[in-house]
């Protein structure tokens, strides 16, 4: 069987889990996932980096001892991943990963000893003794080049890293190093070798720039009496192993490299190679460092090193701390299902760009993709093969003698052009998936839940349900969505594995799309006559305002981190803090993107329309927007219009209204008119070209 062993990075022990580490796991996840429904034997890697000076420190500071501190925070970061299912037991991850596991200290001195032992490509020991003089960042764990760091305001003080502004170390010590400057031409070769190496071509081209400019050897070993919480470098004791060296090497021993017992049940032989997934910020220690340490070992290179882009708050700032604008997984966890959030990473965050996050924009994603979009297409469809189908699955032909029926409800009683357009996009959906381009791969599908909502808007279900001679019409548009339903289940599994599951059950369906490979999805396959389960919505309608208002109020203060600032913290909303926020947020009328995105704007038609009884202005519509059934939308136009008119006109409506009694009638919406003259006669906004109902303007 063909394997497929994903990794993510091993998270630093020192800071919690955050939408970051989050992300690169759910992304790993939907990659297992995917990968193994298309055949492949899986294996999924995630865990803990454990040792090095800033867990020392860390450790320090909570007044624990590291051993102690390790275990909490990696017991905090596997209840975290089970919450957002993305542990072994929702199949998820297969190994959590510690590096302070036994297997792994010994694993990774058997790895040096095979390095130490090693000539370079010129005929070097790849390991020798020196002296390091330098500075060295904590928080990345990485020694700094002057190009890396800020030169001190004030003489005296320390030099400040780039990344993290926090102020470096001074080293001066004797040293192990890595001979990495042997190592330059074989790494150039490997990337021209293997263009796929580095993903995406952006990241390997930096890549290859930053070894063209030459290496410099790399200092693999700390005194162990400046970092004691690290590995001992074998036969010598005064030296400890740097914690990216130690880091690295477990994506080996985490799988039998050194250990019998580990290669028995688990098997280096058998999954290496590993595609790596990081963020860009470390793919230096990925695509240049641990190639050169592999090729010194003698060990088969990773698959690919993908590097994905960052996370940033909705104004482009990096997310920090000390900025306050860093995402609570709690409290998103609390709001949004696991599906949501998985829906959300991957359809909005460009695989391999950076992206912008913000509560709203999840909100807009659930509302608009899954509440609309999937959920509202998966109860439409359900809904009319309950109430007109008596509950089963309606056969898909339509017979020869009633092709004239269908083509005047605008329906093709040829399926072949359904059928093409899910072919079609079941084979961009595997390329794409294979590729990494999730965000197109979930655009591709959604295309199907358009193109389907266009079938049940046009061909109106609820109308030729009352015409007996347009039975099989009905029946085969039922059909047509039903399957679509079903091909959506299997290819949207790796990113919905809850709902998709769910669609599943709700069609009436057996066994799991877990186990369905979207490259063999065959059309025809859902069987007439198969009863479908109970109908429950998949993704309730979120409240933007009552969500936003709740985040606010639990994320207040969030800004504040130290136990001094939040005891000075004032309680109520107008905290500076706040206050900062509202000025920036607010030049006068202006509105977000985010702000007109809320406004659920779509096309619909006119199906009926008459006079409100006793009133002047009102005109009462019923009004189809490609849902299951047409709404009453009141409008006071009556002055203007006549209403007979008006049926059959396309005109846009505010479908995210809420619903209000006028004169006694309930409107479900609203019809937009522009506002014309000193008297303001309505002039209804409708369409030149021509736009199927439901369809959404932006
Ligand atoms: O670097 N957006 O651990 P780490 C997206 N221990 N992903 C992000 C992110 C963001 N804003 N912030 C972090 C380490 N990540 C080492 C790794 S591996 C042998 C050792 C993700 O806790 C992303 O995957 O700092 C990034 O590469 C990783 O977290 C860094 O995790």
């Amino acid at each position: 069987m063909k394997t497929f062993y994903v990794t993510t990075p091993i998270y630093y022990a020192n800071s919690l889990p955050h939408l970051g580490s989050l992300y690169t796991t759910l992304v790993a996840d939907a990659l297992k996932r995917y990968k193994r429904q298309r055949g492949y034997e899986t294996l999924f890697l995630t865990g803990m980096d454990e040792h090095g000076i800033n867990v020392q420190r860390a450790a320090e500071r909570a007044g624990l001892q590291p051993k102690e501190f390790v275990d909490r925070v990696a017991a905090i970061f596997q209840q975290t991943f089970a919450a957002f299912g993305l542990d072994g037991a929702h199949g998820g991850y297969d190994i959590f990963m510690r590096t302070t596991a036994p297997f792994h200290y010994a694993g990774v001195q058997q790895f040096w000893r095979r390095v130490a032992r090693a000539r370079t490509p010129k005929g070097n020991a790849a390991i020798y003794k020196g002296h390091y003089e330098g500075w060295f960042c904590a928080a990345c764990a990485a020694y700094k080049t002057e190009d890396e760091y800020s030169k001190p305001a004030v003489s005296g003080e320390s030099p400040r890293c780039l990344v993290h502004e926090t102020p470096l170390d001074r080293v001066s010590e004797e040293s192990y190093f890595f001979r990495l400057s042997d190592y330059g031409e074989a790494l150039l070769d490997l990337y021209e070798r293997r263009p796929d190496f580095v993903w995406p071509e952006e990241r390997r081209n930096e890549v290859v720039s930053f070894v063209r400019a030459g290496l410099q050897d790399l200092s693999v070993s700390r005194l162990k009496s400046s970092v004691a919480w690290a590995i001992p470098v074998p036969d010598d004791s005064a030296h400890t192993v740097y914690v990216w060296f130690d880091a690295l090497t477990n994506y080996i021993t985490a799988i039998g490299f050194g250990d019998e017992e580990r290669e028995r049940v688990i098997g280096f032989e058998k999954f290496w190679p590993a595609v790596h997934l990081v963020g860009k910020d470390i793919l230096r220690f990925h695509a240049v460092y641990w190639p050169a340490f592999l090729m010194a070992a003698g060990l088969e290179q990773p698959r690919a090193i993908v590097a994905h882009g960052m996370w940033l708050d909705r104004d482009g700032r990096k997310m920090s701390k000390t900025l306050g604008n860093t995402i609570d997984l709690d409290v998103l966890h609390r709001h949004f299902s696991n599906d949501t959030v998985r829906y959300f990473c991957l359809r909005e965050m460009v695989f391999g760009q950076d992206g912008r996050f913000s509560y709203e924009a999840v909100i807009e994603r659930a509302n608009s993709d899954l509440a609309s979009g999937l959920g509202n297409l998966v109860s439409r469809t359900l809904t009319m093969i309950a109430r007109y189908c008596a509950g089963t699955i309606p056969p898909p032909e339509i017979g020869e003698e009633n092709y004239l029926q269908a083509k005047r409800a605008g329906v093709n009683p040829d399926p072949s052009d359904h059928a093409s357009a899910l072919e079609l996009a079941r084979d961009q959906f595997t390329t794409l998936f294979d590729e990494y381009g999730f965000s197109r791969a979930l655009e591709v599908a959604w295309s199907l839940i358009a193109r389907t909502d266009k079938l049940l808007s046009e061909a109106k279900p609820w109308e030729l349900v009352k015409d007996e001679r347009q039975r099989e019409t009905l029946n085969a548009v039922l059909y047509r969505a039903a399957e679509t339903l079903r091909w959506l289940a299997v290819m949207l599994h790796p990113v919905l594995p809850d709902a998709t599951r769910a669609i599943w059950r709700q069609l009436g369906l057996t066994g799991d799309p877990a186990d369905l490979d979207p490259a063999t999805l065959k059309w025809g396959e859902i069987r007439a006559g198969t009863r479908i389960g109970e109908v429950e919505p998949l993704f309730p309608r979120l409240d933007r305002k009552k969500v936003m208002a709740e985040i606010e109020s639990e994320t207040k203060g969030q800004g504040t981190n130290t136990v001094q600032e939040s005891a000075k913290a004032p309680s109520t909303a107008a905290t500076p803090h706040n206050a900062t926020h509202a000025n920036v947020a607010a030049p006068a009328e202006l509105i977000s993107i985010e702000d007109f995105a809320r406004v659920d704007l779509r096309v619909g038609e006119i199906l009926t329309a008459e006079r409100v009884p006793k009133s002047d202005k009102l005109l009462r519509f019923t009004i189809d927007l490609g849902e299951p059934e047409p709404r009453q939308i009141l409008a006071g136009i009556a002055g203007y219009y006549e209403p007979e008119k008006l049926v059959g006109r396309k005109v846009i409506v505010v479908a995210n209204l809420k619903p209000r009694k006028l004169r006694g009638f309930e409107s479900q919406g609203m019809v937009l008119a522009a506002s014309v003259g000193p008297e303001d006669r309505p002039v209804l906004a409708t369409f030149v070209e021509d736009v199927p109902n439901g369809a959404k303007l932006k």
